[in-house]
């Protein structure tokens, strides 16, 4: 993917972790979509948007955006960016980490992955049960002083390119940032807690070797509408924003093709025809 840039820019990320973002009542309304769709799939990762079409894991969805647009993640992003956020609901997704599943572990990556923009972005990575201790958690790479959009950015570049993998080693991070230019922090976190990073904050599963126990999470993903990156232009998504006058106070949109986002309904999403994988 070729991503336009000021290579001499500095990048200022953005990252905060809030506890009691979700409080129990918000908790059991998260479990049960998290549970509810991952039992549909065949793995240990899905996301909202795959289970749009079904009438019962659309329950489950509304749910949980509510509980999340009544929560202090997006004025997080309007703090930030000025803008109310919309959910992409395809990258809204629920992650189970067992503890004696490395497979599902995600090495050191950035959210650029899912936009190859430079657009308003924020993810929330919220665990539905106490991490760090007894279950995975994640890592943060934490640079001493701020990289250049050219140092961070280029080695992205020059593997999209090449359709290479997007994970990145301990000898990569040590070639972006120097060797000793970076500190990797644990998050320790409470369930119900958010971890709030945007595009440029590279992360992965924590390595806890002493983990004993099963996490679930979600990482909701906030855009803005009027500001959608590039590479989305001729891709389907499903989104979702806060919207006062109606019955839920939410909105889900759909994006097919080249349209812009619009308000969909119950009927038209009971029609679609969503390619379930695993
Ligand atoms: O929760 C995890 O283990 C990793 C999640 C992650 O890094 C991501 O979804 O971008």
């Amino acid at each position: 993917m070729a991503v336009a840039f000021d290579k001499a820019s500095s990048i200022t990320m953005f990252f905060r972790a809030d506890t009691g973002v979700f409080d129990l009542p918000a908790l059991l309304d998260l479990r049960a979509c998290a549970g509810g769709l991952l039992a549909r799939v065949s793995r240990q990762r899905t996301s909202l948007g795959q289970h749009m079409a079904n009438p019962e894991a659309r329950t489950l969805i509304t749910a949980t955006v509510k509980r999340f647009f009544k929560s202090s993640l997006p004025d997080l992003f309007a703090e930030r960016f000025g803008k109310q956020p919309a959910l992409n609901l395809i990258f809204t997704t629920i992650r189970l980490q067992e503890p004696d599943l490395p497979t599902s572990r995600v090495g050191w990556h950035i959210d650029f992955n899912f936009m190859g923009d430079t657009v308003p972005f924020l993810v929330a990575w919220t665990p539905l049960e106490d991490v760090g201790e007894t279950r995975i958690g994640l890592d943060i790479c934490v640079p001493t002083t701020p990289p250049s959009m050219a140092s961070m950015l280029g080695p992205w570049q020059a593997r999209s390119a090449k359709g290479d993998s997007l994970e990145f080693s301990d000898d990569d991070l040590d070639g972006i940032f120097g060797s000793g230019g970076y500190q990797v922090r644990s998050l320790r976190l409470p369930a119900g807690s958010s971890a709030v990073f945007d595009q440029f904050v590279f992360h992965r599963t924590q390595n806890l070797a002493r983990a004993t126990e099963a996490r679930h999470s979600f990482e909701f993903r906030m855009v803005d509408l009027d500001a959608l990156p590039a590479s989305w232009r001729h891709r389907t998504a499903f989104f979702c924003r806060r919207c006062p006058n109606s019955e839920d106070n939410i909105q889900f949109l759909i994006k097919r093709d080249d349209g812009p986002p619009r308000p969909v309904d119950d009927s038209e999403l009971d029609a679609l025809n969503i390619k379930m994988h695993g």
